[in-house]
C-alpha cells in the first residue's frame, strides 16, 4: 500500500487481507465468534488477561494488594491468547463485551461482578480493599486525573505510535512521525510532573503509577516496540528515576510475570492459581520438568 495514492472509497470495506500484526484477528464487528466457557478457580477473584502493558496493571496491583496483607484479594489469573482470538470466545465476551484483555470477575460478591476496561478493574479494586487511592478528595482528585490520564493517553502510544512504528506492513513517515510527537510531549508531560513528585500523586504510591508505569516505564526501559532510542526516552530523567524506583517494587516484579507469554522462560508465569506459583510454576521449570520426564 503507497500511502501518497490511496483514495478512500465511498464505503468502506473490510479488506480481511490488509497485513500488518493482528491482521488476523483485528475485525469491524464485535460480539463472539464461538462458543467457550471460562475457567473458573479457587480464588474470590478470577482475571482472563495476558501480560501485555494493560494487562500488567491488573497483576501489579493484585500482588500489591497482597503484599499489604489483603487475603481477599487472592486470585486465579487464566490465559487469554489475544494472537489467538480468545477474546471472542462467549465466555470472554460475557465479562467484557469490548472483547480486549484484561476483564476481571469477582466472586466475592452476593452475585458475581463483572469489571472490565483496566482504569475500572484498578479502581473497582482500589476502592474494594480501600488501598492506593488517596481518601483525601483533594489527592483523590489528583490520583483520578492521573488515571484517566493514562486511559485517554496509552491510545496514541500503543494504537498509534506502536502500531505504526512496530505492528505496520509499511514504514510511513506521517502517522510515525505525528504520534512520535505526540507520545514525546507525553513523557514531557510526565518528566515535568515527575521533577517536583516522587510518585504521581505526590508521596504515595497509588494507582495512578500502576496504570502508567506498564505503559511509559516500559518505554523507557526500552521494553516497548524498541522504541527507547528512538525517543530518546532516557532523556527523560526524572521520568526515568521514577520507572526505576517502581520497577524495584517486588510485587512489580511479580505482576509483571503473570500471563507472560514472551521475554525470558523464567519470567513467564502463564496462569497463576497461587502465591507459590512464582518459585514451581514459571516456564523455564515447567519445560524442564516436561524435558526430565
Ligand atoms: N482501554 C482498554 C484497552 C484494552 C486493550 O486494548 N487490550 C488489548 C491488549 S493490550 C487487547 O485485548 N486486544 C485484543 C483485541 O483488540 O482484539 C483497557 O485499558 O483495558
Amino acid at each position: 500500500m503507497n500511502e501518497a495514492s490511496y483514495t478512500p472509497a465511498k464505503v468502506w470495506k473490510w479488506e480481511k487481507e490488509n497485513g500488518g500484526k493482528f491482521a488476523s484477528t483485528n475485525r469491524p464487528t464485535a460480539g463472539p465468534t464461538h462458543e467457550k466457557v471460562l475457567p473458573i478457580g479457587k480464588h474470590p477473584l478470577q482475571l482472563y488477561s495476558l501480560a501485555t502493558p494493560n494487562g500488567v496493571k491488573v497483576t501489579v496491583l493484585l500482588e500489591e494488594l497482597l503484599a499489604l496483607g489483603h487475603s481477599g484479594a487472592e486470585y486465579d489469573a487464566w490465559l487469554i491468547e489475544i494472537g489467538d482470538g480468545d477474546q471472542f470466545g462467549s465466555g470472554f465476551v460475557e465479562v467484557n463485551p469490548n472483547s480486549k484483555i484484561p476483564a476481571l470477575m469477582d466472586h466475592s460478591t452476593p452475585t458475581p461482578t463483572r469489571v472490565f476496561e483496566s482504569g475500572a478493574i484498578l479502581l473497582y479494586l482500589a476502592e474494594k480493599f480501600d488501598a492506593f487511592l488517596p481518601a483525601d478528595p483533594a489527592k483523590r482528585a489528583e490520583c483520578l486525573s492521573w488515571l484517566f490520564w493514562q486511559m485517554g493517553s496509552a491510545p496514541y502510544l500503543g494504537g498509534g505510535f506502536g502500531h505504526f512504528f512496530s505492528y505496520a506492513p509499511d514504514k510511513m513517515e506521517y502517522p510515525i512521525d505525528r504520534f512520535a510527537m505526540e507520545v514525546k510531549r507525553q513523557m514531557d508531560v510526565l518528566d515535568r510532573h515527575l521533577e517536583g513528585n516522587r510518585y504521581m500523586c505526590g508521596d504515595d504510591y497509588t494507582i495512578a503509577d500502576i496504570a502508567i508505569w506498564p505503559w511509559y516505564g516500559a518505554l523507557v526501559q526500552g521494553k516497548l516496540y524498541d522504541a527507547g532510542e528512538f525517543l530518546d526516552a532516557r532523556s527523560y530523567t526524572h521520568l526515568g528515576r521514577w520507572t526505576d524506583e517502581i520497577a524495584g517494587r517486588a510485587a512489580v516484579q511479580r505482576g509483571r510475570m503473570v500471563n507472560r507469554r514472551n521475554g525470558p522462560l523464567e519470567e513467564q508465569l502463564r496462569e497463576r492459581h497461587a502465591a507459590s506459583d512464582f518459585d514451581t510454576q514459571t516456564q523455564d521449570k515447567i519445560e524442564g520438568a516436561a524435558g526430565e520426564g
